[in-house]
């Protein structure tokens, strides 16, 4: 049979979690605002500009939009510099043989990513040809748990929801897909992501059998 399984990106391919906290974090020290590991965990799958008013919000730092486009546009210039050094070495364990077991399986493989900087990133990694297709936040408009990116993302690879399989690392993920009437799997931990259908600490923990199972489900 033939499924759609949709990645997200951050958390669940590569994590770059940790670039984002350090673009970030360089912004929020030249605003004065405190901003700590604790702090980025509320950012994460949320998108570019709510993180911004996430950061603001710490501070009690008001401003006017288009000082908000400057400061977006310097964090992901800072982003993308971190970006820059990527390379395949930063693939998340297990993550390339379930990759390589759908593709060999003939299984779509989709992205739905909050992120407008997904292409860039897996093409860094070496994996962006693997991909079938790639939902991202250039695609969307409304941010998980919307449950928009994946819906897109199922219809580009022409299966229904339900036949959607969704890789998630964030809360507001999990919920996305739930929303979104998917079968949603946890990347991470079980207490946190406790909305998921199911929870895995990372792809080594998924076996082909289990894989096999929802391809034939
Ligand atoms: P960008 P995901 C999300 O990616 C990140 O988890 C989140 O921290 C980030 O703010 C968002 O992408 C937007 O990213 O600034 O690159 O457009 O987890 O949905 O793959
Ligand atoms: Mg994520």
């Amino acid at each position: 049979k033939t499924k759609a399984f949709i990645f997200d990106l951050d958390g669940v391919i590569v994590d770059t979690a940790k670039y984002h906290f350090l673009a970030w974090q360089k912004l929020a020290n030249t605003l004065g605002i405190n901003f700590t590991h604790d702090d980025n965990e509320q950012l994460k799958g949320v998108s570019r500009v709510r993180s911004l008013e996430i950061i603001l919000g710490l501070g009690n730092v008001e401003a006017t939009e288009e000082q908000k486009e400057e400061w977006l546009t310097q964090k992901n210039e800072d982003y993308l510099g971190y970006i820059n050094t990527m390379d395949d070495s930063e693939i998340l364990p297990g993550v390339m043989k379930v990759l390589n077991f759908l593709k060999a399986n003939n299984q779509p493989i989709i992205l739905g990513s909050a992120s407008k900087n997904a292409r860039p990133i897996l093409e860094k990694v070496n994996i962006l040809h693997l991909f079938d297709d790639i939902v991202d936040g250039n695609d969307v408009s409304n941010a998980k748990p919307d449950p928009e990116v994946f819906l897109v993302g199922a219809k580009k690879a022409n299966q229904p929801n339900e036949n959607s399989i969704v890789f998630e690392d964030s809360v507001a993920g999990i919920q996305a897909a739930n929303n979104a009437g998917m079968m949603s799997i946890g990347i991470g931990e079980a207490s946190v992501l406790h909305e998921a259908d199911i929870v895995f600490n990372d792809f080594n923990q998924i076996s082909e059998e289990f894989l096999t199972e929802l391809i034939n489900k």
